[in-house]
Parts: C-alpha cells; sequence; structure tokens
C-alpha cells in the first residue's frame, strides 16, 4: 500500500513541472546513476523532459564501463549557469537536497533516498526517506511496479541492467539486502542483460588501487578493533579507490571497523575524504561521522565525509600539510571511538536496542 500511494503521489507531484533537472550529488556510484536513469524514464513517460547532471565524473573501472555501455544519458560537468531553464530538480541517493545554485533557485520536486535521515530544513515536494532498504534503485523499481508503466524493452532492459548492478554494489553482492531488494531484483531479473553483468563483474581490482593499498598497508594504525590509514595525496579521478580500499580492508578478522583517508586533489581544490567500513551493528556511524564533520554521513555499515581544505592548495610543504591532516585526523578519530566505547555515541542507541528487545521477552 504505501509504495501504491507513493507512486501516485509521485506523478502528481513531477507533472507540475515541464523540464527536471536530476542532479547527482557526490561520487556517480551505480546506485546513484541507475535510479537517475529510471527516475527519467518514469518521467519521460508523462512527457516530462529530464536532465541528468553529475558535477563529479565517474572513477572506478566498473562505473565508467556502466555508463559507457549501457549508455547512460548523464552529463559530467558543473551547474549550468542559466538553471531557471529548469522547473525544478530532483536528488536521490543522498541524504540532503541542499545544492548551491539550485537551492532556493528552482524548487525541489524529488527526494528519494536509502541513507540515515537528516535533519531537512528544504522543502521538497516529494520524498521518500527509507533507511530500511539497502538501495535507491530498489524504491525506484517498486514506484515503478505500482505505476504499472510498460517501458519499451530495450530501454527497460538497459535501465533493469543498472538497477539490478545498483542494488548489487550497494548490499555488498546482496549480502545486505533487505526483502524489500529482494522483491525489486525479482521484478527486474528477468530483464537485465546477464552477459553485460557476467563482463562488469569480472574487472579485477584496477591496478592503481594495488598501489594504494600498499600504502594503507604501511600506514596502517590499529586501535581498539579498528584500522585507520592515511595514504596521503591521490588524484580526484582515482578517489574511488578509497572505499574500495575501506572494502578489502574489513575482510581482515581481528577488527570490526575500518577507515581509509586521503588528500584529493583536484583542478585548483584539496579535500580530506575519509571512507567508513565497520561491520558493528551496535555502532552509530552516521552520528560518529557527523559530530566529525557536518558533511558526512552514513548508512549501515558504511559511511564517508569530506572536508574541504581548498585554503591549503598552495601550502608550501605539502609533507608537512600532510602530516598535520594525517595526524589531526587519527587523533581526532581515536576522541571519537573512546567517546563511542565509553556510553558517548554508540551507546544511546545501544540502550534504545536494549528496552526495544527487552519488549518482546
Ligand atoms: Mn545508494
Amino acid at each position: 500500500m504505501y509504495f501504491k500511494n507513493k507512486a501516485l503521489e509521485l506523478t502528481e507531484s513531477i507533472r507540475r513541472y515541464k523540464h527536471l533537472l536530476i542532479y547527482i550529488k557526490g561520487s556517480p556510484d551505480p546506485d546513484a546513476l541507475a535510479a537517475a536513469f529510471a527516475l527519467k524514464l518514469i518521467c519521460e513517460n508523462f512527457d516530462i523532459k529530464v536532465t541528468i547532471d553529475s558535477p563529479d565524473p565517474p572513477s572506478l573501472p566498473q562505473n565508467i564501463k556502466l555508463i559507457k555501455e549501457i549508455h547512460l544519458p548523464i552529463r559530467f560537468k558543473r551547474l549550468d549557469e542559466d538553471v531557471k531553464k529548469y522547473d525544478a530538480y530532483a536528488v536521490l541517493d543522498h541524504q540532503s537536497v541542499s545544492v548551491e545554485g539550485l537551492t532556493g533557485v528552482i524548487p525541489c520536486a524529488v527526494h528519494i533516498d536509502h541513507h540515515k535521515k537528516t535533519i531537512k530544513k528544504i522543502p521538497v515536494d516529494f520524498e521518500i526517506l527509507m533507511e530500511d532498504i539497502g538501495s535507491t534503485s530498489a524504491i525506484i523499481i517498486l514506484l515503478i511496479k505500482e505505476l504499472g508503466l510498460s517501458f519499451d524493452e530495450p530501454e527497460w532492459k538497459r535501465a533493469a541492467t543498472a538497477l539490478y548492478y545498483g542494488i548489487q554494489t550497494d548490499t555488498d553482492n546482496f549480502q545486505q539486502a533487505t526483502s524489500l531488494d529482494m522483491e525489486a531484483l525479482a521484478i527486474i531479473t528477468p530483464h537485465v542483460d546477464k552477459n553485460f553483468l557476467k563482463k562488469i563483474n569480472h574487472i579485477p581490482f584496477p591496478k592503481e588501487a594495488m598501489n594504494f593499498l600498499n600504502l594503507a598497508l604501511q600506514n596502517q594504525v590499529i586501535y581498539k578493533e579498528w584500522l585507520i590509514t592515511g595514504i596521503g595525496f591521490i588524484e580526484k579521478k582515482y578517489r574511488d579507490n578509497i572505499a574500495l580500499i575501506g572494502d578489502f580492508l574489513l575482510k581482515r578478522e581481528d577488527i570490526s571497523s575500518v577507515v581509509v583517508f586521503s588528500l584529493v586533489e583536484k583542478d585548483k581544490g584539496l579535500t580530506l575524504d575519509a571512507s567508513f567500513r565497520t561491520r558493528n551493528e551496535e555502532l552509530n556511524l552516521n552520528r560518529l561521522i557527523k559530530e566529525l564533520s557536518k558533511n558526512g554521513g552514513a548508512r549501515r555499515y558504511k559511511g564517508a565525509f569530506q572536508v574541504n581544505l581548498d585554503y591549503f592548495v598552495h601550502a608550501p610543504d605539502p609533507d608537512l600539510l600532510w602530516k598535520t591532516v594525517h595526524d589531526t585526523t587519527i587523533e581526532a578519530l581515536k576522541k571519537k571511538i573512546d567517546d563511542a566505547a565509553v556510553g558517548g555515541i554508540g551507546y544511546i542507541f545501544k540502550l534504545a536496542k536494549r528496552k526495544i528487545s527487552s519488549l518482546f521477552r
């Protein structure tokens, strides 16, 4: 019933507009890309024009392959100067709809996400914010089912393939898929391009990632079941490797959480990027990250934050800058880990959980 009602609400909301901009915030990962493409197909069914923009280019080889071979219609560019040519914008697969240059200029029509909810201040026409589902792609599929739309088979095949891969990557190869993700998969599986999925799932670990992994192992600090490691300066196009290394390091058996961080260089800018991975179900990772940086957040088992350091781009001694960033990050993390352990961050979460479970005893 929830998705039936939401599907009707979605059509009402989007039909108020003629041209919608879907803006991909953060790294264009398969879940965000697939969800954007599927929403475009939905809109086009109602004769609504859609443009999809991502300010960041894809970084992992499999994501580049996905975009290229499925012909995903995404423009990798900064925001147009004249955004008023769009009637409204949409944000998918991101906690916040706030976009400089869009928010307050044109209305936000759609917000669909599966990360932890944040306190929102920006009005949105239509939103689905679910924390108990593994991917935004699955939410879109369940909406499409309720809408009863029938797309052309070649287009639907492209969308289904991208959505499948979106669910796969966001649920760690379906290991963290919920029953709703499974329900969505069952809908699209008959339509996916199996050959393409076979190819994309056999792309080896990129060679740059091997170098970064080597650095990560050399620089690792183990602290109370946490593995923290900084890999120094990296070019923006290799940024997604930070998360990839995090996934890999979490396989170690004596640790439960991993943080990989790096100084990411782009054009004339500099950002501290940190990626979090955990197996600890009781850890409130979202809160831990939010206390470190406003510009970050988490869903179950995964999270990230960024800190803008553009001001330091001309630092005369890059090594010294890295050392300062490195030592500060390690100290800040240790402090938050201590807080979580002695009843700070993680504690309230644990207590609430205990209360809930005691009701059933
Ligand atoms: Mn996602």
